[in-house]
Parts: C-alpha cells; sequence; structure tokens
C-alpha cells in the first residue's frame, strides 16, 4: 500500500514556487507515517518547498490541515481526487469545522488520531474508507510511537529536532483554538518516552513543540530534571506565569533552555482581560518582573504579541513596539488577533456582525495572510494591517536587530547565543515580506 503523506503551504503561487526559508519538520506527519506500519509505503510532500506528485499513484493521501493552510488543503486534495486517488483530512481544522473539512475529501479524522489510525490504514488497504473517524486525545500522546525522522531528509527543513512533550493547555485564552481542541486538557508524555526519543536521534538542538510546556508546573519540572544529563539546548513555549517559580526557572535553565515562545499579548490589563488572558494578569506590573526574571536566567524570548483588541489605537500600538524593541527581546511577533473558528472571540465578532469575508476568510479568494478579517473598533481593517505589518516590518528592521543585539544577560552571553541571533533574525526578516500579503492557496 502507498501513503502520501502532506504538509501544505499557505499559499502558493503556481509559476513561482513560493519556500518558505523556516520551515521546520512536520512532526504530526513522521509520527503518521510512523504509525502506518511497516507494511506500508510511505511519501512525505512538503508544499512549502517542492512540487505535489501529482503524477503518482498512491493508496491514500493524508493531509494535515490548518485553518490558513485549508484552502490550499482543499486543493491538493481536489486535484488527488479528481486522478482516483483517496484523500483524508486530519488536525485542527477539520477537527474544528468537520462538515467543511467532510466536502473536500473522502474521510476526516477529529481529534488525535493515534486512537483509530491503524484501523483507517486497514480500511483503505481494503478500499472500505469511512466517512469520518473519531480520534481522541489520550492521557498517554504518541504512545509509544517514534516518528519517522527518515521521511524528512532532504526537505532543507531548520536543523533543529521538533519533538512534543505536552498537547493542549488549562488556560482558556478566548481567541485560541487549543482550547475548543483539548477543552482546556493537558496531556503529557510520560517523561521516560520523550528522553527515549531524544536519545533516538542525533541532533543536540530540540524545539518541544507544546502549546504550554509549563501548563502543569510539577511535569514540566520532572521534564527538565530528566533532560539535564542529555545535555541538549531546546526551546519551546510557555505562559509568562513560568517566571513566578523559581524552582521551574533554575530546572529549564540547567536542563538547557535557550528560551521560549511566551504569549505577552498587550501591555494593556484592558486588552488582556478583553480576551480572557487571565495567566497574564496576576500582580500585573507591565511585565518588568517577569521580563527581568527571563533575562537573569538567561533566556533568549520570543515575545508573542496580539494586535487588534478593541482598546488598540494607532498610538497604543506605536507604544507596544516601543515596548518589544526596548526590551530587546531576541524575536517577537505582532500577529493580528484573528478569529479562528470555533473560538469564542470568533463567537463574539460574528454575534455583534464584525466579520469581513462573510465571516470565512480562510475560504476567501480575496483574503491575505497577515489581513484583518474583522472590523477593529478604533481604526480600519486596512489600517490595522498596515500597522500591524510596519510594526513586524521595524521591528525587523536592520537597525532595530542591530540595536537589540547589545544585551548583556542574553545575546551577548555566549558565542552560541550571538550566532543564534545572527542566523535567524536576518531569516525572520525576510518572512516577514514574503508572506506578507500572500494569497491563500493557489495563485498565478
Ligand atoms: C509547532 C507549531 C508551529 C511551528 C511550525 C512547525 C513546523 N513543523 O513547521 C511554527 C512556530 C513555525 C508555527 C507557525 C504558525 N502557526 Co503554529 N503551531 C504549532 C503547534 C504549537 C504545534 C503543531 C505540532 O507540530 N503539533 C504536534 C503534532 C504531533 O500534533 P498535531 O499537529 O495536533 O497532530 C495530531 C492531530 O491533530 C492529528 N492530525 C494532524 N494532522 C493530521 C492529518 C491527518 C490526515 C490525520 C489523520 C490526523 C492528523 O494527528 C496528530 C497526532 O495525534 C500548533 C498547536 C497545535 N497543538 O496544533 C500551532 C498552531 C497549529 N499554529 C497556529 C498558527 C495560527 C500559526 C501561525 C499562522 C502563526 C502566525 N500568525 O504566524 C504560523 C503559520 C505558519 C506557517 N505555515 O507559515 C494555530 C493554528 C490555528 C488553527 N485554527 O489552525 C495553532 C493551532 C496554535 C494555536 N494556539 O491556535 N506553528
Ligand atoms: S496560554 Fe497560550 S496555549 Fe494556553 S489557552 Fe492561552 S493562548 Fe492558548
Amino acid at each position: 500500500m502507498k501513503l502520501l503523506l502532506i504538509k501544505p503551504n499557505i499559499g502558493r503561487r503556481e509559476h513561482s514556487l513560493y519556500v518558505d526559508q523556516g520551515r521546520m519538520e512536520p512532526l504530526m506527519l513522521g509520527l503518521l507515517g510512523a504509525m502506518a506500519g511497516p507494511n506500508v509505503e510511505v511519501k512525505l510532500a512538503d508544499d512549502r518547498c517542492e512540487a505535489m506528485p501529482y503524477d503518482e499513484q498512491f493508496d491514500l493521501v493524508a493531509i494535515t490541515v490548518e485553518t490558513f493552510s485549508a484552502r490550499r488543503a482543499y486543493e491538493i486534495s481536489a486535484e488527488f481526487r479528481r486522478r482516483g486517488c483517496k484523500v483524508v483530512l486530519g488536525g485542527m481544522h477539520p477537527t474544528l469545522l468537520p462538515e467543511e473539512a467532510s466536502q473536500h475529501a473522502d474521510s476526516i479524522v477529529l481529534s488525535d488520531a493515534e486512537s483509530i489510525w491503524g484501523e483507517l490504514i486497514e480500511d483503505a488497504r481494503r478500499g472500505q474508507l469511512k466517512p469520518q473517524y473519531q480520534g481522541r486525545c489520550q492521557t498517554r500522546p504518541q504512545g509509544e510511537t517514534l516518528p519517522r525522522r527518515d521521511l524528512y531528509r532532504k526537505k532543507g527543513y531548520l536543523p533543529v529536532t521538533l519533538s512534543q512533550f505536552g498537547r493542549g493547555c488549562r488556560f482558556a485564552c478566548d481567541y485560541c483554538a487549543i482550547n475548543s481542541y483539548f477543552h482546556r486538557q493537558h496531556y503529557t508524555r510520560p517523561v521516560a518516552d520523550v528522553v527515549r526519543e531524544i536519545e533516538a536521534q542525533q541532533r543536540k538542538l530540540v524545539f518541544f513543540v507544546d502549546d504550554n510546556i509549563v501548563a502543569t508546573p510539577e511535569r514540566a519540572k520532572e521534564l527538565f530534571r530528566a533532560l539535564i544529563p542529555l545535555r541538549i539546548r531546546w526551546m519551546s513555549q510557555g505562559s509568562v506565569d513560568m517566571t513566578r517559580d523559581p524552582e521551574l526557572m533554575a530546572l529549564m535553565t540547567e536542563s538547557g533552555c535557550l528560551g521560549n515562545v511566551i504569549g505577552f499579548e498587550s501591555i494593556a490589563p484592558k486588552s488582556l482581560g478583553e480576551v480572557g488572558k487571565a495567566v497574564n494578569m496576576q500582580n500585573f506590573d507591565q511585565y518588568e518582573q517577569a521580563i527581568k526574571t527571563l533575562k537573569d536566567h538567561g533566556l533568549m524570548t520570543w515575545a508573542a504579541f496580539t494586535v487588534g483588541y478593541d482598546h488598540d489605537t494607532p498610538e497604543s500600538l506605536g507604544e507596544l513596539l516601543n515596548f518589544a524593541m526596548g526590551h530587546k527581546f531576541t524575536f517577537a511577533a505582532f500577529n493580528l488577533l484573528t478569529p479562528y473558528p470555533s473560538t469564542g472571540f470568533y463567537d463574539r465578532l460574528a454575534a455583534a456582525d464584525r466579520l469581513l469575508y462573510g465571516g470565512k476568510w480562510w475560504l476567501h479568494p480575496d483574503y491575505r495572510f497577515n489581513h484583518a478579517a474583522f472590523r477593529p473598533a478604533r481604526m480600519s481593517a486596512d489600517e490595522l494591517t498596515e500597522i500591524s505589518f510596519r510594526m513586524r516590518a521595524k521591528f525587523n528592521s536592520p537597525g532595530s536587530i542591530f540595536k537589540r543585539f547589545f544585551d548583556r544577560k542574553t545575546h551577548l552571553r555566549s558565542l552560541y547565543n550571538m550566532i543564534g541571533y545572527w542566523t535567524y533574525n536576518p531569516l525572520f526578516r525576510k518572512e516577514v515580506f514574503r508572506k506578507q500579503g500572500l494569497r491563500l492557496g493557489l495563485a498565478d
């Protein structure tokens, strides 16, 4: 049996291949490849860097779908189905919008795949694929499976190994799709499983793609203790409350953490309140203490901000940019608040009739990546799009990259940090311009 696994891009230009230079290994496809078993011939096609093998025949084509790649995923699915291949869709978007996804595939998988993937593969082998499979989040995510990392060879991925300790998060920020998918539960793997996985691969640099690696602090501490003897360097994503737990912070650094993506989101408590970002609001001091703690531990922070709150104005966004530059964060994202389906934020905007693009921006031919998909309260959608783009452009300007470099506690702390800083800042700068305004799906 021949199985093709696909990672769709956000958008794609037919005649000039858009290559995402910051692309990383698609972990879910490595797992699906491994869980398919030894009797299945598996191929991986990554739309971010290569052409789709439409002319080859496969018994099953499996596509992972996030909301921003849904339009492109549906196009790819249609091409394969036209050629007689069966297509299954899974991941965040089909789980949150099954009726829509079903219209574009022979079969869809809801929730995590571990519990049903074997059955689905057997059904596909017999030509008896069911229209829908209900998976579930398991208390031992991933089970004993080690991802098929051989599938990643020669794809030009960044030289970092992706792995995962936990899935989900216990907080309830209302714009975040994680809530809707995991229902505020946090599922962690046994620490021994993670250690075995890291030992089974060669690299010493690991990105834990957890939604919030510190969501259950005691479990995180167990993991960090076990990582210390492995002498790896790692990064992940975590909520800012980590900085209030000295033991957690000490273990984190001792185990080789270089830094985390941290969702600061806004420096205005009113905005944090608007989206239920309770985890950021305790003893709110504009993050001064939290940032000091992060720097004292030498952590290089990727500060994630969101813009488009009802209280945001062009002036307040200017202050936010100054805040980010002033604190010399290693990287920062200024993402537009985006109404992802099945989130509280989406429902609120829909009820107030503030959604643009007929409410389904992810399918709309005119929608562009990083454009506002709703009517902001205090400026126009175009103005918000423009301001957020300028914030990204300014934060990533050569002058800003140069100035931010001079931070003794983080970037200047070691040669390794310096090299990391100068390798990734120019790369991310390029991506700011390349991705801005990218049409979703195929363009001429
Ligand atoms: C790692 C990550 C990234 C990495 C990408 C790494 C890579 N490989 O390229 C980086 C940091 C680059 C990134 C960027 C972005 N990301 Co991101 N990312 C994630 C994260 C944290 C983990 C994904 C992952 O690898 N999980 C591990 C695998 C094993 O789990 P899984 O994907 O859930 O797969 C399981 C099931 O879903 C299912 N499954 C998945 N696919 C399929 C397919 C089939 C056929 C089947 C049967 C089953 C199946 O089976 C798997 C095993 O059970 C997710 C959060 C999440 N929990 O999904 C956000 C997430 C996917 N990202 C999100 C967003 C918004 C973005 C950005 C758009 C942010 C931005 N504004 O720039 C960008 C866009 C990236 C791009 N394409 O250009 C959102 C998407 C929301 C949505 N509704 O789609 C998520 C869900 C985060 C969130 N808090 O909401 N991201
Ligand atoms: S803390 Fe992060 S992962 Fe958790 S619900 Fe909020 S935004 Fe989502």
